[in-house]
């Protein structure tokens, strides 16, 4: 089952993890009361996105503004940057009000009896009998709230956890640090899952990453490695961890490893008076700057290193990456 719109498959994760024989009434109550709640939860997030996409547009017009020769006035310079505090103001105290809300549910979830513990990760999700893949609340051990993912439980044995998905170059992502941190896009379409939530699910475990493309001719290629991890925020969510290459496509991140991510608002590339972000209208672990960038723009490249590239393959018409922790649990970090 995939979705259509918004994340209606969690409520039916949660729903069979009831059981009705061990539920006393009043907690099977408090469950349905904290179910209902859980929508008001992803409303609130999808508010998060749109306030990130305003943001992003109140960007580039403020830019744009600054640029131009015609408006020097420092009245309207003033006024924007006011705009432009409250603006990121609002969406710091959403982000604080719905990883406290996510987090007292976990609490409460974990607190009525019956129900299980919420899953660490897809594999678990997997492990527990699970093999439809869709959305799913998932919080990994070190995590302050867990947070909603696309498990994929049939690709390859199943258990992975999508971290993007471009097919329709229907979600812009040419975009700045705060959406790649918290993620974007639409987890029924196209997204990024978020840098920080990438390091919860792999920062403390060693996981394989699978990379899956499809060219504009329909040729379907892999490149898939047994190590993968990335840093914190304070370690600029470097690709801290990657190797064990196979696959049929390139070994095209090779070269991205041990690099920070960079975005067009925070530069910690390696080129010089260049940030590779805005160079090349995307987002990524640049050096100087790419081999490969599935973050590049779907469509209107004028420039096949702008676009969606894995080494010589140029204007992808699919990629997604996936990760999975290893089954050798003894590679915890
Ligand atoms: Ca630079």
């Amino acid at each position: 089952m995939y979705l259509d719109s918004h994340f209606t498959a969690d409520f039916t994760f949660f729903q069979v993890s009831v059981s009705s024989t061990v539920t006393p009434d009043t907690e099977r109550q408090k469950l349905i009361n904290i179910l209902n709640t859980l929508n008001e939860k992803v409303e609130l997030k999808s508010t998060i996105r749109e306030i990130n996409q305003r943001l992003e547009n109140l960007d580039k017009h403020y830019a744009e503004i600054k640029l131009s020769p015609t408006t020097t006035s420092n009245e309207v310079s003033h006024k924007l940057e006011i705009i432009e505090q409250k603006l990121t103001a609002s969406r710091v105290n959403i982000t604080k009000e719905l990883d406290d809300r996510f987090k007292k549910l976990a609490e409460l979830l974990n607190a009525v009896p019956g129900v299980t513990t919420i899953p660490e990760n897809c594999l678990e999700v997997k492990k527990r009998g699970n093999n439809v893949t869709g959305v799913f609340l998932i919080k990994p051990k070190f995590a302050s709230a867990p947070f909603l993912e696309v498990c994929d439980l049939t690709t390859k044995g199943g258990g992975w956890t999508v971290i993007l998905n471009r097919f329709d170059g229907k979600v812009d992502f040419y975009l700045g640090w705060q959406s790649y941190k918290i993620g974007f896009g639409n987890l029924a379409g196209e997204f990024w899952l978020g840098l920080e939530n990438i390091h919860q699910l792999s920062g403390y475990q060693v996981n394989e990453l699978l990379v899956e493309l499809v060219e504009s001719d329909n040729k379907e290629t892999f490149a898939s490695y047994d190590h993968f991890s990335v840093g914190s925020e304070v370690e600029g969510y470097a690709l801290k961890t990657l190797g064990g290459f196979s696959g049929t496509a390139e070994n095209s991140l090779e070269y991205h490893g041990g690099f920070k991510f960079t975005t067009k608002d925070k530069d910690q590339d390696l080129h010089t008076g260049v940030n590779c972000a805005q160079s090349y209208s995307g987002a990524w672990w640049y050096g100087e700057c790419h081999n490969s960038h599935l973050t590049g723009l779907y469509k209107g490249a004028t420039d096949k290193y702008k676009g969606v590239r894995w080494g010589e393959r140029f204007y992808l018409k699919k990629a997604r990456m996936l990760i999975r922790p290893q089954l050798d649990l003894s590679l915890t970090l």
